[in-house]
């Protein structure tokens, strides 16, 4: 894949917390902590001290809605019935209405829940818990399929559309991927054309895998609309759309057949030359593509959360098993090979969690800036889980493979969720990409600062001084001195010696590879993982923090897991920043590549068998 997002620019840089100003640009002065590190710069401020947006009546009202939902997926809902029937029984879904589960996030005005990102997490986890495949439908349905309502709709759409959509009488779609258009999102082929009289645009298009695509009456569909540019040429450029299987000309093909989440409904859709009101436009004409790219970043904290709620339901089959189950004359769970799965699925966990808390946190707090935050929230619990279920199997071991213990259903539940909304392939390298273009444009504005006869000639002195420490190894002096307990001192430093690595590291690569980064996919995942390893370390030292002032009963377990976690990140950090600047990397990476277009270009393995034949 060539993906080369923007042109990034031709040097790079770095600021300190205390910014300097060189920047008019917006993102410039994001909070974001993902963001900023690639500057090698530590803004804690969505992160510490552990964020939370819920009033006292908010965690009340929040409380009182989760023990019936609770209670409704413990005694009403049966994964199992959902699974053969490849669909949710109907009780169930009579159920979920009556509990305002299609509508959390919609206004009670319009006839929703009217909750909060924070408590949308904490429900959301309870369906992750009891049963993937229902959460699907319920996300594709209100996470994506009418999000772009919701953030973008005009008045009238949303009155229009909200209430029935919040009561289950209308099931949501979200149309954007189709047979050509994967990952490259901005590659779709679908058409939208206005017509003379200016009332309505015909659209024309094939999309595939929609979930809920077989069941909605009402999409969210992207297409390609031609539009006037500056220049006064024709463009084409993406637009969104609510569109209505009751304007005719749409069609949905029969359910795929799927490896798991097999009660959501996937199909193909198709549009023949539907016709769709002007008014139905979404989000401005040529705007689809950031509208898409939103509602994504806006969706993917319910992942997180959803899937924290899994791994806390596989973990208590491993821990009781463990617990119960003798092999050479001991409970199993004494043996060390036993604790350190168990120890590590904890600690996977309490990231999980904590990431997802703290990004729903921030975007209730109307922090603007959190793509980031929200890809490695997506990617860290996709793959966490995906992890924690597989070692829950190896600790029942033969039990676990059967279907009777109910964790193989959910190993296929999880698989898609390192695939969809995003591979999480293509999300490393959105991170990767997204942060060394940040540094590289914050290095431009300090060079233009430098140049300058009115440039803060102490401000740049002392970002020259501090960048030029960083590269012999001397500590920019970062602290988190007073957001970090005491007792965690020792995690902090590594959480700010691997900020001074990753920025060093970055400039590095920058100043080596200049505009050719965007191509160096192999350094990029390697940046990626170090990132994703920080954003993690951020986290569960803001929340073992808190857990440690609040003197709450598992502070010094969270002690322990924050501890273990960090000193563990740190190494992985250390270890990944390494081999991006090593000659002997760089040489397996360039063997990679010829083994694997040996092995593509032999349209399989490339090796001699051992027996010739
Ligand atoms: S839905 C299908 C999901 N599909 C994807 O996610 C597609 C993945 N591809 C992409 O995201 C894009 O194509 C990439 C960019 C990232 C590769 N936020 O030149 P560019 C801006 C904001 O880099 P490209 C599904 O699976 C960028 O800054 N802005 O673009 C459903 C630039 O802006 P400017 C962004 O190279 C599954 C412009 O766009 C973002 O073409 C069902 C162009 O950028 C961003 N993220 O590719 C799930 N990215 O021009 C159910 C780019 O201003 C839900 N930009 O500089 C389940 C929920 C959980 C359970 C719930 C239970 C209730």
């Amino acid at each position: 894949m060539k993906w080369s997002p923007k042109p990034l620019p031709s040097l790079p840089c770095c600021v300190t917390h205390q910014r300097a100003g060189y920047s008019s640009d917006v993102e410039m002065e994001s909070t974001s902590f993902v963001r900023n590190i690639f500057n090698g710069q530590l803004v804690p401020d969505n992160v510490f001290p552990f964020p939370s947006a819920l009033t006292e009546e908010e965690t009340q009202s929040l409380r009182a809605l989760l023990d019936p939902c609770t209670r409704f997926f413990e005694e009403v809902n049966n994964p199992a019935a959902n699974e053969k029937l490849e669909s949710i029984e109907e009780a169930t879904l009579a159920g979920l209405k009556d509990l305002g589960a299609f509508g959390l996030q919609v206004p009670e005005e319009l006839g929703g829940t009217g909750l909060k990102n924070s408590q949308y997490a904490r429900i959301v986890e309870v369906v992750g818990l009891h049963d993937l495949g229902v959460g699907i439908s319920l996300g594709a349905h209100q996470s994506i399929g009418f999000k772009g309502i919701l953030l973008f709709g005009t008045p009238s759409q949303k009155e229009k559309y909200l209430p029935k959509l919040a009561s289950g009488e209308t099931v949501a779609a979200f149309c954007l991927t189709e047979p050509a258009s994967g990952s490259d999102a901005a590659s779709i082929r679908t058409v939208a054309d206005l017509s003379p009289c200016g009332k309505f645009y015909t659209l024309n298009g094939e999309k595939i895998w929609i979930s809920n695509g077989g069941i909605a009456e009402i999409f969210t569909v992207f297409a390609k609309t031609p539009i006037k540019v500056e220049t006064g040429e024709m463009k084409e450029r993406i637009s969104a759309f609510i569109v209505e299987r009751a304007f005719g000309g749409v069609t949905s093909g029969p359910p795929e057949k799927k490896m798991g989440i097999k009660c959501s409904n996937t199909a193909e859709v198709h549009f023949d030359n539907v016709k769709v009101p002007a008014e139905n436009l979404l989000g401005g004409l040529g705007k689809g593509f950031k509208v898409a790219m939103n509602i994504l970043n806006n969706g993917r904290f319910g992942m997180a959360s959803a899937l924290a709620g899994t791994m806390r339901g596989v973990i208590i089959k491993a821990a009781d098993h463990a617990a119960n189950r003798t092999q050479f004359g001991d409970k199993i769970s004494n043996y060390g090979a036993i604790q350190e799965k168990i120890a590590r699925m904890a600690m996977l966990h309490y990231v999980t969690e904590s990431m997802a808390y703290v990004l729903s946190a921030n975007m209730d707090m109307k922090v603007t800036d959190y793509k980031l935050e929200a890809a490695i929230s997506k990617i860290f619990a996709s793959e966490a889980a995906w992890h924690v279920t597989d070692e829950v199997i190896q600790v029942l071991g033969g039990m676990g493979y059967m279907q009777e213990a109910g964790i193989e259903k959910i190993m296929r539940d999880l698989r898609i969720f390192r695939i969809f909304e995003g591979t999480n392939d293509i999300l490393r390298l959105f991170v990767a990409l997204t942060g060394v273009q940040y540094a590289g444009g914050c290095l431009k504005n300090l060079q233009k600062s430098i140049m300058s006869p009115l440039g803060n000639v102490r401000a740049i002195l002392s970002e020259i001084g501090w960048r030029m420490k960083r590269k012999v190894g001397i500590s920019s002096g970062f602290s988190l001195r007073g957001l970090v307990h005491s007792d965690l001192d020792s995690s902090a430093v590594q959480l700010t010696k691997a900020v001074d690595l990753l920025g060093e590291a970055v400039e590095s690569l920058l100043l080596k590879f200049g505009t050719r980064l965007t191509d160096k996919q192999f350094h990029l995942k390697r940046v990626a993982d170090a990132v994703i390893d920080m954003y993690a370390m951020a986290v569960v030292l803001s929340r073992a923090s808190r857990a440690l002032s609040l003197k709450l009963a598992s502070a010094e377990h969270e002690k322990l897991l924050c501890w273990t976690w960090c000193h563990e990140a740190y190494e992985r950090v250390k270890a990944n920043l390494r081999a991006v600047k090593s000659s002997t990397w760089n040489q397996s990476c360039s063997n990679m590549k010829l083994i694997s277009h040996a092995v593509v270009q032999n349209k399989g393995v490339y090796a001699t068998h051992p027996f010739g034949f």
